[in-house]
């Protein structure tokens, strides 16, 4: 008698860390520019919650990314989770989520160079690696003639971190990591992709420091191990998950090497007992085949790199997926699937893929910024 493994489907529950899920589709981190002075509103609990429900929407929400301290701000109305403000204003979306019977991460950000000095505390230069502007734009909201103008603008010149406030950094990550908790979340996601400070520090083209988190693979790998150290001893692996852009060019990340640079880092991540790790493949938001590099990046040796090593969290792919792509890669090494534009669209989208309904188109021009209008106003099937 042969006994075969059933391949799961979207729609199969699964244990993922310390969360029992109802199913395989989880609502990405998606960028909303929603939260006027940094805190979270009533009107983003509604829109989570929406997304939340046990049989229509995601069987986990990663919130959009959420900067851990007044430096890691780099575009206008995103939320903090850094002052008891925010963090009280958070526990009003992760009880709307929980009323639901969802489960819902906040993913962690520090976007490092990718910033502008109006958004910086004292009209300061972002911090970075190392002094180098990258060629990346990011969004403003300005005030003329009375109104609130949204726009995207060139980044700043950054400065260098000193070597001395790289602990700062790491404590920045594991105070929001217990902020998180404390807002009642399932637990956090930290984000070291699409070109952002850990992503920074990871990558030969923005990283060249010639002290101890410069230079060899493993020492630019050093502050994101640390980061990640800091917060599963602060709320324990299971309640951790991280994210990673092998290839992206987004917001000017390159390094020559990506395939052996984050292989390494999958090695490390290993030991940590982590919920799950989560790979944008390809160009965020864009083409899945896109190279950097020589070769074409091999995911199933990441993956590979990351078991061999013993690591056992759950593998959440992202990037363009549809219904029957999501449903084949299951068959193949991935956990979860993560789903961006379709869940902004679609807040009851597990329930349309697993009856094969049409989708609900997102609209392009309300997603950054505004109000209820292409954020809360999407239609459920009825
Ligand atoms: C789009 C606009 C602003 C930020 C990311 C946090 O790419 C973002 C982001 C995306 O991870």
């Amino acid at each position: 008698m042969i006994l075969r493994m059933q391949t799961p489907t979207l729609f199969d529950p699964i244990q993922v860390g310390a969360w029992t899920l109802p199913n395989r589709v989880v609502m990405a981190p998606l960028t909303r520019n929603r939260a006027p002075g940094q805190v979270p509103t009533p009107l983003m609990a509604t829109y989570y919650a929406q997304r939340a429900q046990r049989d229509q929407g995601a069987g986990l929400i990663i919130t959009e990314a959420t900067p851990v301290c007044p430096e890691g701000h780099g575009y206008a109305d995103t939320p903090g989770i850094h002052t008891p403000q925010q963090v009280q204003a958070w526990k009003a979306v992760t009880e709307a989520v929980h009323r639901e019977g969802g489960h819902i991460v906040v993913q962690l950000w520090h976007v490092g160079r990718i910033s502008h000095v109006d958004l910086q505390p004292g009209g300061q230069p972002p911090v970075a690696p190392s002094a180098i502007r990258a060629n990346a734009k990011t969004y403003l909201i300005r005030e003329e003639n009375g109104q609130r103008v949204g726009g995207f603008v060139d980044t700043s010149e950054p400065r260098a971190l000193r070597l001395d406030e790289l602990p700062g950094v790491v404590e920045s990550f594991r105070q929001a990591a217990r902020n998180a908790v404390e807002a009642g979340f399932d637990g956090i996601e930290i984000h070291a992709a699409n070109g952002y400070l850990l992503d920074q520090f990871l990558r030969s083209g923005s990283n060249q420091r010639t002290d101890a988190y410069g230079g060899p693979i493993e020492n630019r790998a050093r502050l994101l191990m640390e980061v990640m150290q800091a917060v599963c001893d602060e709320i324990g692996g299971e309640r951790v998950g991280i994210r990673l852009s092998p290839v992206t060019p987004a917001n000017d990340a390159h390094d020559p090497q990506p395939q052996p640079l984050f292989e390494y880092v999958a090695r490390q991540l290993a030991p940590l007992n982590l919920a799950y790790v989560h790979v944008i493949e390809g160009q965020t938001g864009g083409a899945r085949d896109f190279q950097q590099g020589e070769q074409p990046f091999d995911y199933t040796a990441l993956r590979q790199a990351y078991r061999d090593a013993g690591g056992r969290g759950a593998w959440m792919v992202n990037n363009g997926y549809d219904g029957a792509l999501a449903n084949g890669v299951l068959g193949e090494g991935a956990d979860l699937v993560a789903f961006g534009k379709s869940m902004i669209a679609n807040p009851d989208l597990t329930r349309r893929l697993r009856e094969g309904a049409t989708l609900n188109e997102p609209d392009r021009t309300t997603f950054y910024g505004g109000g209820e209008r292409g954020y809360t106003d999407y239609p459920a099937l009825a």
